[in-house]
């Protein structure tokens, strides 16, 4: 094999990992819990007011996507008002030593359905490849597409394995997901090996936005004992006893889309998050 030159300007141009993915891949301090803000069904504003009770609840990371209905728009100004709430509290806090500043700090990452639906001004994007779509342009091409723009926009990247389990919901049908049944462990073991050879620091388990049952345990002990991936586990996780069960099997995230847009009170979302939280952390 032929080496390379150390002199060589290619060394300069090794990627050292950025600071939202050492964040989001640093585990020390067990499972953690993400919001998922959807633009397409709700206002700036109200997005904004979702997470600030979402963060003071214990949420980690604010996710931004959708499958259908988002493009740069709606994206962009949903994550510039998360962006410009979170900000003022963590300014707030830092002149105040009742409050802790670091805990307002968390990262803003899309989320995207594909190349059409981003923002420069995202913490991060999972850059993911939907593992088992069908069709190409969810393997390769919508990365394709989007790639340039977020390299210009200096987005950071978390590279990511996304597959689809049953039930799937929209995102199984547009994204033409040959899905993981509950039971096909040996299938989630290989997508795990695959991602994780692949070079990814990711792998995401989703059984779909509103799914009726979440991703099965059984997948995710599977995924969790084939590699040494972050695991986030999302879809169909309507209360903290379902988290606590995904945590145990192996989750290191988890992502909540329905449960928190069914609330357009602050302070009752603020409730109902900090004791998920606290039950799936039992
Ligand atoms: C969808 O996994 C997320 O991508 C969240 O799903 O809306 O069912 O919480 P829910």
């Amino acid at each position: 094999m032929k080496h390379l030159d150390t002199k060589s300007p290619r060394k300069a141009m090794v990627r050292e990992p950025g600071p939202t993915l050492r964040y989001v891949t640093n585990t020390d301090g067990g499972a953690r819990h993400a919001i998922l803000i959807d633009p397409a069904d709700q206002t700036p504003e109200m997005a904004a007011k979702r997470c600030m009770a979402a963060v003071s609840a214990g949420s980690s990371m604010v996710l931004v996507g959708g499958s259908t209905g988002t493009d740069m728009d709606n994206v962009h100004k949903t994550v510039v008002a998360i962006k410009e709430a979170l900000e003022l509290v963590t300014w707030a806090s830092s002149q105040d030593s009742e409050l802790d500043e670091e805990s307002w700090s968390v990262p803003i990452v899309l989320f995207p359905a594909g190349a059409a639906a981003l923002s420069p001004s995202a913490d991060g994007i999972t850059f993911m490849m939907l593992m088992n779509s069908t069709t190409p342009k969810f393997l390769i091409e919508e990365q394709l597409a989007g790639a340039p723009f977020i390299r210009q926009a200096g987005v950071e990247t978390l590279p990511m394995g996304y597959v689809v389990c049953a039930p799937g919901g929209r995102v199984g049908e547009v994204g033409k997901a040959d899905l993981l049944e509950a039971d096909q462990t040996e299938r989630a073991s290989a997508y795990a090996m695959t991602a994780e050879s692949y070079g990814f620091e990711l792998l995401y388990l989703e059984a779909g936005s509103g799914a009726t049952a979440p991703v099965s345990e059984e997948l995710i002990r599977a995924a969790r004992n084939s590699c040494n991936l972050t695991l986030v586990v999302g879809g169909g996780i309507r209360d903290g006893e379902a988290a606590r069960k995904a945590v145990q099997a192996g989750a290191d995230w988890i992502i909540t889309g329905n449960l928190t847009e069914s609330f357009d009170d602050a302070d009752e979302l603020q409730r109902v998050l900090t004791e998920f939280i606290s039950t799936m952390n039992s």
